[in-house]
């Protein structure tokens, strides 16, 4: 069985895809995005995946990757394309490699034209398969940089792709629309660049006559891409808050766990967003916590320390995720969730005021 995700990121509009063999729970993520590795890291910890492989399709001219930055904290391997021209991987790829996570794998098939390092990743029994830039949902990438050249990507889209299985479903690294899939099929009827009859000098016509202004992250992301995602301005803003060991969730929201929050007691102040009758009532309180139900929240926000870490407590840790939500908003950087609040904070059985056994 195949675990399959679909990401988004939606400053770039580019898909990131998650691909776990469900028994040995091995995965691999294809193009992942520098300011989405959080969510793609919460995500493998989730599903509790081993992230085997970060792939890329080609180095990327609109958005960093995130390959290097989650080797850092998975030890994944990264590859790419050895036509890339890119330093620092892992392992360099061609026509014909594999790339295996348990017991499935990705076959490599060069696809050149966007760029002259692009390739297609085909699913083992060639059910779907990860075109990057070269074909597009009803369009293809730009062939205007980065050694881009149409006529090998006419050849690359109609060798390598358009003669996988009809039914095969095709995922492309970007769409502008929105449409998230499409197969082998409908882009060999409906493609309104590469489809039906349209010939090579059709295709070239139509792809030097584009006219599109230059990816606004170019100047930072090939340099970037070119080694694997490591650069050293933007690292600031992915690091991880250092007052206490939190955990970021697919959710969105950042986590402490009771140990944790035991650890860490003194340090900071625990916001309790239950209504009054429950902060009193059976599951008692976390010794030291101030009530504030979360329908005051807002108004009382400035009442609260901003110096201080602060941790949000309900019953279930529902409540309190919001809660650190209209925090967020409201200026607060250093916030965190109790996890699973305070039915696990009493399940773990530790001390509250108040309460009954
Ligand atoms: N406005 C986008 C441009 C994105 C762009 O040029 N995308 C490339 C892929 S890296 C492409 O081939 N686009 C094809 C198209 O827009 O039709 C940006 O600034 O990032
Ligand atoms: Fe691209």
């Amino acid at each position: 069985m195949l675990i399959f995700r679909q990401l988004f990121d939606p400053q770039s509009s580019t898909y990131t895809y998650l691909l776990g063999d469900t028994r040995s729970r091995e995965a691999v993520l294809i193009d992942t995005v520098f300011e989405q590795a959080r969510r793609d890291a919460a995500l493998v910890a989730e599903l509790e995946l081993r992230l085997r492989w970060t792939l890329e399709t080609h180095v990327h001219a609109d958005h960093v990757t995130g390959a290097s930055i989650l080797k850092r904290q998975f030890g994944s391997a990264i590859a790419l394309a050895q036509n890339s021209g890119a330093t620092g991987a892992d392992r360099y790829l061609a026509q014909g490699d594999t790339i295996e996570f348990g017991m499935r794998h990705l076959q490599v098939r060069a696809t050149p034209g966007h760029t002259n390092g692009c390739l297609t990743y085909v699913l083992d029994d060639e059910s779907m398969a990860f075109t990057g830039d070269c074909l597009l949902i009803r369009g293809s990438g730009r062939t205007d940089f980065q050694h881009g050249d149409p006529h090998a990507l006419y050849r690359s889209v109609h060798t390598q792709i358009l003669t996988l299985p009809q039914n095969c479903l095709l995922y492309p690294a970007h769409d502008y629309r929105g449409l998230t899939v499409t197969s082998v099929a409908e882009e060999r009827r409906f493609n309104p660049r590469l489809g039906g009859e349209i010939g090579e000098a059709d295709f070239a016509g139509y792809m030097d006559n584009l006219g599109l202004p230059h990816p606004k992250q170019i100047d930072v992301a090939v340099p970037a891409n070119l080694n694997c995602g490591r650069r050293d301005d933007a690292e600031v803003s992915i690091t991880a808050p250092t007052w206490a060991a939190l955990t970021y969730t697919f959710a969105g929201i950042w986590e402490i766990q009771p140990n944790v929050l035991e650890e860490n007691l003194a340090r900071v102040v625990v916001v309790d967003v239950r209504e009054a009758d429950e902060f009193d009532g059976a599951l008692g309180h976390i010794v030291g916590a101030r009530l504030v139900p979360l329908g005051t929240l807002v108004e009382k926000a400035e009442t609260l320390p901003k110096d201080k870490p602060l941790v949000i407590a309900c019953r279930s840790g529902a409540r309190s995720a919001q809660a650190t939500v209209l925090l967020g908003k409201a200026g607060f950087d250093k916030v965190a969730n109790l996890s699973g609040g305070m039915l696990r904070w009493r399940a773990q059985r530790y001390a509250v005021d108040g309460g009954t056994e």
